[in-house]
């Protein structure tokens, strides 16, 4: 592991998703707003600490997905492509999940270590929608967390995700360094996920 047991976690997600709700619960007070390099789209970073570890956060642009050429999706591509954050959060809305699947996949598709912030449980309930959150669990092949960001809730858990990931993932700190600003490595293509035969929701 990094020398400072330093991690980086990005947050990505649809517009509107609740990233930076999820962001000032992370991050709290440690914030700072910078740029990403060389554009003007506006880059929230924040920090906090879990047991021995150091998470770095960067608030993502929010994007539909990373496909198009919008300065914001190809902030983010480039984000995780180049900085290679030991683990991605996809923040989706739980009461929208079909369409915010969407960038899940793609995000799966770059093949960096993620986890799903499985938000606007609230909403979702609200709405009479039972999501089977250990089936999409198993469809995707990575963490759910169910949460509600406004109320804090799940929240205390997806730390507790981001740390497990990351530490599974230590090969990827020890190397962080070395990867650091490097060019990508070509992408190996990504096993798709197959669509579920019995509906999730
Ligand atoms: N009902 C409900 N509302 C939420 C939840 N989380 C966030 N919100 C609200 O959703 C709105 C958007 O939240 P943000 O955190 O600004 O979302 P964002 O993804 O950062 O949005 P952009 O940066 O504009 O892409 C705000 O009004 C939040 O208060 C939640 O779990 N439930
Ligand atoms: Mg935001």
């Amino acid at each position: 592991m990094h020398a400072h047991n330093e991690i980086l976690a990005a947050l990505a997600g649809q517009p509107n998703s609740g990233k930076s709700t999820v962001f000032n619960y992370l991050t709290g007070l440690h914030q700072s707003i910078g740029n990403f390099p060389g554009v003007t789209v506006s880059k929230k970073e924040g920090h906090y600490h879990d047991g021995e570890l150091r998470i770095e956060v960067v608030d993502l642009p929010g994007t539909y997905s990373l496909t198009s050429y919008s300065q914001e999706e190809r902030v983010t591509r480039d984000f995780l492509l180049l900085e290679q954050p030991e683990v991605a959060v996809c923040v989706v809305d739980a009461s929208n999940l079909r369409r915010h699947l969407f960038l899940v996949f793609q995000l799966l598709e770059l093949q960096i270590p993620l986890v799903v912030c499985l938000n606007m449980m609230d909403t979702a309930k609200r709405r009479g929608m039972n999501i089977d959150v250990q089936k999409l669990e198993q469809e995707l092949g990575v963490p759910v967390v169910p949460a509600t960001a406004r109320t804090n809730e799940g929240l205390a858990d997806l730390r507790k995700t981001i740390s497990e990931v990351a530490k599974r993932h230590a090969h990827y700190t020890e190397s962080r360094e070395h990867h650091h600003h490097s060019p990508p490595a070509p992408l190996a293509p990504a096993p798709r996920p197959r669509p579920s035969p019995s509906p999730l929701i």
